[in-house]
């Protein structure tokens, strides 16, 4: 535990809520106000993005697991090549509901694939190793719990086999198209030439469409939002009244981008540690980027970044592209 100066909350904070901490007060210092959405994942925003999963508006999810169910074997045709064996990496891993589709299709097929799901929890790392050889027997599988890019370097050390690395569920639309340009580019760094990705990106499409997803009437995403301020009062002794924020997601069909907002509904001051945040009423923070591509940004995006667009799977309705590049 790192020792405490005299700002920080008086709570023993780890190396992992050191940055929690020093990434909020840097968001909440800055004008416009602005937090980070990967920290929305504790285990409350876990599963509340669980239950918008499975809520009607919330479509991603449906579109990618039909690809994964519907156009299995033409997925496994994209990545498999000639037959070599390789490393099918999963960066994100989560419960890999839908990628066990294809790990069941490839086992089928007798496919030469060791699967390497990375995940930041030592949770879902654990979950996996466990439940899939029970699952998916003759597996074979190598859980890696870290930073994706270093276990990217991990994983190249294990074995020099080519590599396959999925990116799913649109998680690159959680970065600004030129943070996601800059990580495709970082990801290409750390892989040969042959290696291949396998990305899902969430396409444009009706306006009404979209913003319903990030504004489902049970009010679920409002609540994922609203979490965050919530972690920061357990985590990092904040006194955040969460009553005095209402959510307000926008979406702008020109550029694409879904942007989600917390507006605060009174003049009012929050105390984090021993540091006083003051917000005007109306005032907002700026909680996350939900950002969607026609579908030759897509193309275009393997272009800029030094990969070979080799395929594209999208769902019937065209809402969801799965797109398979070569490095
Ligand atoms: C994880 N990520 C791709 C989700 C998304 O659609 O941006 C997170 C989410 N935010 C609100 N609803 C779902």
């Amino acid at each position: 535990c790192n020792t405490l100066d005299n700002k920080m909350p008086q709570i023993e904070l780890n190396d992992a809520s050191t940055r929690f901490y020093d990434d909020v007060m840097r968001g909440l210092s800055a004008t416009p106000k602005r937090l980070d959405s990967k920290y929305f994942y504790d285990s409350v925003g876990d599963k509340l993005f669980q239950d918008l999963m499975n809520c009607d508006e919330y479509y991603p999810t449906n579109c990618e697991m039909e690809i994964f169910t519907q156009q299995t074997a033409e997925l496994a045709k994209a990545i498999v090549g000639s037959g070599d064996a390789f490393d099918l990496i999963e960066l994100g891993a989560g419960d890999a509901t839908k990628s066990s589709h294809l790990l069941r299709y490839l086992i089928q097929q007798q496919a030469d694939f060791t699967y390497l799901p990375i995940d930041i929890s030592e949770n879902v790392i654990s979950y996996l190793n466990i439940t899939l050889p029970v699952t998916l027997p003759g597996i074979a599988i190598e859980g890696l719990q870290g930073d994706y890019f270093d276990m990217l370097k991990k994983a190249a050390a294990i074995s020099g086999k080519r590599k396959v690395v999925m990116f799913l569920g649109s998680n690159i639309g959680n970065m600004p198209v030129d943070d996601a340009h800059g990580f495709v580019r970082v990801l290409r760094d750390h892989l040969s030439a042959g290696d291949m990705v396998l990305i899902g990106v969430d396409l444009k499409k009706n306006p009404k469409t979209v913003l319903a997803a990030y504004n489902d009437k049970e009010g679920i995403t409002k609540r994922f939002n609203i979490n965050l301020l919530s972690r920061i009062n357990r985590e990092l002794g904040g006194n955040f009244d969460v009553d005095k924020f209402d959510h307000y997601p926008t979406y702008d069909p020109e550029t694409g981008a879904c942007r989600s907002f917390l507006i605060s509904l009174a003049d009012q001051q929050v105390t984090i540690g021993s540091e006083v945040i003051s917000f005007k009423k109306d005032e907002y923070i700026y909680m996350e980027i939900s950002q969607k591509y026609a579908i030759e940004q897509v193309d275009a995006m393997a272009n800029a970044t030094g990969f070979k667009p080799v395929a594209q799977l999208t769902d019937s309705k065209q809402w969801f592209v799965d797109a398979v590049w070569v490095a």
